[in-house]
């Protein structure tokens, strides 16, 4: 067990958002807790039917590195880690990462978001570069995730590969600019509007290969209505961003400047 004197100085947050992880946080806590590098987690737990939420504070109970946050019921994948993001800017957490509780975001690779974070605003674990992939994945799973992949890049002009994988790790400065409040999805699109937000902003984006292994226990949590609603998410975002450009471009013409600044 590390002493909480171990912990201060700890510049790196792990968000983890759960939902039903009963039988796999407490291994993930452990195994991130061996790594060499520090990092303190917090929990953001939707009441979870299983017990997650006890478990969480059990672990909190005896690590310093551990802390939690309870919501009152299940309100999403997206929002819980807003809720992470802004409780480590109120913390002062220099890196802010967020990872699944399920393994298939592996602890292995967490130090090398550290290392590459120092030339970065964002570093993404990427399935879509060489040497990342999916592991275990059905047909149909691989298909929306390349599906949604490419929606995205090709509707908002994105140039990450992997737009919708969560396993993430931001420098504190862009979560401090993203304007979270108009990403206004519950689910995994608020991946998808990050990448958008950090590219905007002019953020550095950094991608290395991952493996993503598909979760070993507990059910995932993504359907058929998260999946429209990311879609229909990008759909407006593409739309809004469409509707600036020609107001933009006026306004350049205008002034003569003959160029638009906004995006
Ligand atoms: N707090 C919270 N966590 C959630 C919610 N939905 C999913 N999660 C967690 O978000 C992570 C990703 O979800 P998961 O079901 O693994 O999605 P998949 O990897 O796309 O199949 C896991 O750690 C889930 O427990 C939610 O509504 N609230
Ligand atoms: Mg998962």
């Amino acid at each position: 067990m590390k002493g909480i004197e171990d912990r201060v100085g700890c510049r790196a947050l792990i968000v983890l958002p759960t939902y039903n992880e009963a039988d796999n946080l407490e291994p993930l806590v452990r195994e991130i807790m061996a790594l060499t590098v520090a990092f303190d987690i917090l929990v953001v737990d939707d009441n979870s039917p299983d017990g997650t939420g006890e478990i969480a504070d059990r672990l909190a109970g005896e690590l310093s590195a551990v802390h939690v946050l309870h919501r009152t019921g299940k309100q999403g994948y997206g929002t819980a880690c807003i809720a992470g993001f802004l409780w480590a800017l109120d913390r002062g957490y220099d890196y802010i990462l967020s990872m699944d509780c399920d393994f298939s975001h592996h602890p292995r690779y967490l130090p090398i978001f550290l290392e590459l974070i120092g030339d970065a605003d964002l570093v993404v674990g990427s399935r879509y570069v060489a040497g990342g992939g999916t592991v275990n994945w059905g047909l149909i799973r691989k298909s929306i995730s390349a599906g949604g992949n490419l929606f995205a890049r090709t509707m908002l002009g994105l140039r990450t590969r992997d737009c919708t994988g969560g396993f993430r790790c931001y420098r504190r400065d862009m979560i401090e600019h993203v304007p979270w409040n108009d990403i206004d999805v519950r689910g995994y699109g608020f991946l998808v509007g990050a990448v958008y937000h950090v590219q905007r902003l002019g953020g550095r984006i950094l991608e290395f290969p991952i493996v993503f292994e598909d979760r070993r226990v507990g059910q995932s949590k993504m359907s058929t209505a998260i999946a429209f609603e990311a879609l229909s998410f990008i759909t407006r975002l593409a739309l809004a961003k469409g509707r600036l450009k020609p107001a933009a471009a006026t306004a350049a013409a205008r002034n003569g400047t003959g160029a638009s600044r906004l995006e």
